[in-house]
């Protein structure tokens, strides 16, 4: 079976619905048919200044989300990154191929550490897309399941895959991308032009999967609209109204035609009070089954364990060959 690995970093207590449809929701789907190997990569979510005692509860968190939405420990493997030692080790190998001028074109470093005043970034945050191609070539992976704002990065993995191999003999699979079209951009409720984000959009425009959804439904009526009254589905004149119809057909599993032909007529307003009751429905399982989870951390931790000691079979075997192919003594 072909192999795919995701990650996810536990930056907040919730996920958000562009966390869910861009991603999390596929892990869910390929573990049926690929060798699935899903992270919760702590060790990203330190590049941008953190908090020790909310880490460990939010890395938590995000495990019991995954869980809840589906992933099957029988199914498919999940970890915590940390617990995994040979994603480092492998990063430094792989930073030791990498130019600073290429690692230095990564929009997302431009934007976040704009955010975090220039010259004070981490270098853990420039370094960032190199840790992550460590995460996927350490397992070998075949396709990665993320959304569109990650396609730089995983381009830089498969250039680093291809360096390595072509410098060192062939060692590492070259990863594709696996980005599935509708949902690869879910936008802020607020600036229906942005990506939803944890980090830069307001809490107004963003609806996570662990809130109440009373909170959900009111932000939705309050989402920015366009101009006009129709319900059409236009992501160039109506970014609002289309994003709004993305959510509904991605939660519902109704086809975006049926949506329009069934709203019109009907209103902004219609739409979006219905869309509210979606998201409550959709929600109110998965909230329930991640406090279970939560309810009972120490089970949870056991998952957890038993997830990174199977990761640590599958990177250990390729941090081994690398380590050989590059020339370091073998090991005591
Ligand atoms: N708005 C989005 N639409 C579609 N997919 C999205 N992803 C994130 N936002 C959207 C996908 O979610 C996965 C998890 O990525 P992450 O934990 O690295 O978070 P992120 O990309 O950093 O998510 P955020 O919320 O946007 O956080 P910040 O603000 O820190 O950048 C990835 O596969 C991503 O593509």
């Amino acid at each position: 079976r072909p192999r795919v690995f995701s990650g996810i970093q536990p930056t907040a207590d919730s996920f958000h619905l562009g966390n869910y449809l861009g991603a999390v929701r596929h892990w869910v789907a390929l573990q049926d048919t690929h060798d699935a190997y899903y992270c919760v990569v702590d060790l990203h979510a330190i590049t941008a200044g953190h908090d020790p005692k909310t880490l460990k509860q939010r890395t938590r968190m995000a495990a019991a989300q995954l869980f809840a939405v589906g992933l099957d420990p029988e199914h498919s493997t999940l970890f915590v990154q940390s617990q995994v030692p040979e994603h480092s080790q492998l990063a430094w190998v792989l930073g030791c191929i990498t130019g600073f001028g290429e690692a230095s074109r990564m929009t997302q470093f431009k934007d976040k550490s704009q955010k975090q005043g220039g010259e004070r970034a981490s270098v853990g945050l420039f370094t960032y897309p190199i840790l992550q191609a460590a995460d996927i070539l350490v397992y070998q992976a075949n396709a990665v399941p993320v959304g569109e704002d990650q396609r730089q990065h995983l381009e830089l993995s498969r250039d680093l895959a291809q360096r390595f191999n072509s410098l060192f003999g062939q060692t590492l699979t070259v990863p594709a991308p696996h980005i599935v079209k509708d949902t690869a951009k879910i936008t802020d409720l607020q600036d229906p032009t942005a990506k939803m984000s944890k980090s830069s959009s307001s809490p107004a425009g963003i609806i996570n999967l662990l809130e109440d959804p009373a909170r959900s439904a009111k932000k939705i009526r309050s989402a920015v609209t366009d101009t006009g009254r129709e319900i059409v589905f236009d992501t160039g004149t109506k970014p609002g109204i289309s994003n709004l119809l993305t959510i509904y057909s991605a939660l519902s599993g109704r086809s975006i035609d049926d949506l329009v032909a069934a709203y019109a007529g009907k209103g902004y307003g219609d739409l979006k009070k219905d869309l509210g009751e979606v998201v409550r429905e959709f929600v109110g399982p998965i909230q329930e089954r991640t406090r279970t989870y939560l309810d009972d951390p120490a089970q949870l931790d056991k998952l957890l364990a038993a997830g990174a000691e199977k990761a640590r079979v599958l990177a250990g075997a390729t941090l081994r060959t690398v380590y050989e192919r590059v020339g370091f003594f073998p090991p005591v």
